[in-house]
């Protein structure tokens, strides 16, 4: 019998080269995000290259009665989900914390903090109650270390790091492994969401090196959740060849 994904953030990115990787694999996906034409647009194109079974289920994660009651009211055979990835998330902005934006900060926290938590609560105990299960936590280089302006986003990763060794050690008696995976810079929308829409801002960071991109990061996902029963890889830090760390800042006399 195939196995489900429930992976948020589809419509994009990370997200969405997941969605391609795992319909390639045989699995049979639950996709989220906010978008819901992008996630019908992937359904159908996953259906017709890879044959794949694909429930699309569209909230925004921040709306915590939205999150239980969307995924609450998918039918009980789609409830048997092996394979969690939570990856919608998102920066806004990149200014001094004596500058930030009030809003900005709200959002970042409440989608990459409380959001992945919704999600995980009710999927979580879907995989407890069926004895198995495999979480993939979207950290970041972000969620390690900070860099200028990053305060508030680097803040909200470094908790998705925490909370990730928190689900490794709740869930261990049920089965359930977790795994967080840390990316360093990756060509996405990110930046583009990042600097509200501004194009040209958001290839600059990009300009003069080789980004990682989307595939490189389902590739590591993919090569976590299909190692043996028996090992877990708790956690992976994965960089561009030209990125060594998130900064690299002195203050000079
Ligand atoms: P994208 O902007 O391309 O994708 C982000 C995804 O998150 C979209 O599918 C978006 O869907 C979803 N999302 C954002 N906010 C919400 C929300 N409130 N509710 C539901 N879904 C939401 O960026 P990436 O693919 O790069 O980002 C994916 C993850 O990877 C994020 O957690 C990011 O922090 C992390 N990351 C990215 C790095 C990079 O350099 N790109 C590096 C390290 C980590 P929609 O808008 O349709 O809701
Ligand atoms: C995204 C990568 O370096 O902008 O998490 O924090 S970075």
């Amino acid at each position: 019998m195939s196995k489900t994904v429930l992976i948020t953030g589809a419509t994009s990115g990370i997200g969405e080269a997941c969605a391609n990787l795992f319909a390639y694999q045989g699995y049979k996906l639950i996709l989220t995000g906010r978008r819901l034409d992008r996630l019908e647009n992937l359904a159908s194109s996953l259906n017709e290259q890879h044959n794949a079974e694909v429930a699309v289920s569209s909230f925004d994660v921040r709306d915590r009665e939205a999150v239980i009651s969307s995924l609450e009211s998918l039918p009980h055979e789609w409830k048997q989900v092996d394979v969690l990835i939570n990856n919608a998330g998102l920066s806004l902005g990149l200014d001094p914390v004596h500058k930030g934006d009030y809003d900005d900060w709200d959002v970042m926290i409440d989608t990459n903090v409380k959001g992945l938590l919704y999600v995980s609560r009710v999927v979580s105990n879907w995989m407890v109650d069926g004895g198995a299960g495999h979480i993939v936590n979207i950290g970041s280089i972000a969620g390690k270390e900070v860099y200028p302006n990053g305060n508030v986003y680097c803040a909200t990763k470094h908790a998705v790091d925490a909370l990730s060794k928190a689900m490794r050690t709740d869930l261990l008696p049920y089965g359930i492994k977790v795994t967080a995976i840390h990316p360093g810079a990756v060509e996405t929308e990110f930046s583009i969401v990042r600097f509200k829409g501004d194009e040209e801002r958001a290839q600059k960071v990009y300009d003069g090196f080789e980004p990682l991109v989307a595939q490189d990061i389902a590739e590591a996902i993919w090569f976590a959740v299909s190692r043996p029963a028996h090992v877990n890889i708790n956690d992976m830090l994965i960089m561009p060849a030209a990125q060594a760390t998130a900064s690299n800042i002195i203050r000079k006399r």
